[in-house]
């Protein structure tokens, strides 16, 4: 597809973790796509104009050919069918119950850690804060991160399932919510999610302009000082 048809809508950020899903996901299968920027500080997504064509109000949204779909893990399988392998390359493992494996991890992803999301927030892998240190429930989330890394991580330290899925891409995401605020990670697991980190598509996140300021309402809502 060269003319884009395909209309990505993130947040002007750019720390949006599920926008972050949705964008490599796009590169990855090749996809030309345009990208609109929601203000969320200045809730644009609960205006008329998004709210009323993006079910959720969230983002990320995507829009293909007329039609506006709203949560990544959807949006994620609705590329998969839309531009399927072998023409396009996979998102999902091949493999049955690889696939299935790596379902149950990005649900688990989106739904469990909450305080090691809470405390460890993406603002802070993208723009340079100083964190306090970790809670007990938030070790204890990294704990449990980490086992779950460590078994599903192969021996060769690549890609999760026989090559490279978005599940991947998402979990070298979370580890970096440490590794970038130096909390410590076992060398093997740190291995994996630095080579993940190196990706041609999730580089192009990581590396996108972001505004200099963060918008004073972000650092109430993370509970955290606005730096100096
Ligand atoms: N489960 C959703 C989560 C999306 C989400 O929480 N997006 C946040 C930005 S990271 C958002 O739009 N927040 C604004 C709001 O909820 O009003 C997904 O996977 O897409």
């Amino acid at each position: 597809m060269s003319v884009a048809e395909c209309t990505l809508y993130a947040e002007n950020l750019w720390i949006s973790p599920y926008v972050f899903s949705t964008f490599v996901a796009l590169r990855e299968k090749g996809i030309h796509f345009d990208v609109e920027e929601i203000a969320l500080s200045e809730h644009q997504n609960l205006q008329p104009a998004y709210r009323d064509v993006a079910l959720t109000a969230r983002v990320p949204s995507l829009e293909y050919r007329g039609f506006r779909l709203t949560e990544s893990s959807a949006i994620a399988e609705y590329l998969e069918e839309v531009f399927p392998a072998p023409l396009y390359p996979r998102l999902f493992p091949a493999e049955l119950e690889a696939r299935a494996r790596a379902r149950e991890l990005m649900a688990w992803l989106r739904s469990d850690l909450g305080a090691l999301r809470q405390e460890r927030p993406t603002l802070t892998m993208f723009y340079r804060v100083k964190v306090p240190p970790l809670s007990a429930a938030a070790k204890r989330d990294v704990d449990k991160l980490l086992r779950i890394a460590d078994v599903l991580i192969p021996p060769d330290g690549d890609a999760l399932f026989s090559s490279w899925s978005l599940v991947d891409s998402e979990l070298a995401l979370v580890l970096h919510r440490l590794i970038l605020n130096d909390d410590p990670v076992p060398e093997r697991v740190q291995a994996y999610a630095r080579l993940q980190w190196q990706r041609p598509s999730v580089r192009a996140f990581v590396e996108h302009s972001r505004p200099r300021d963060v918008p004073e309402s972000y650092w109430t809502m993370l509970g955290m000082p606005k730096p100096a």
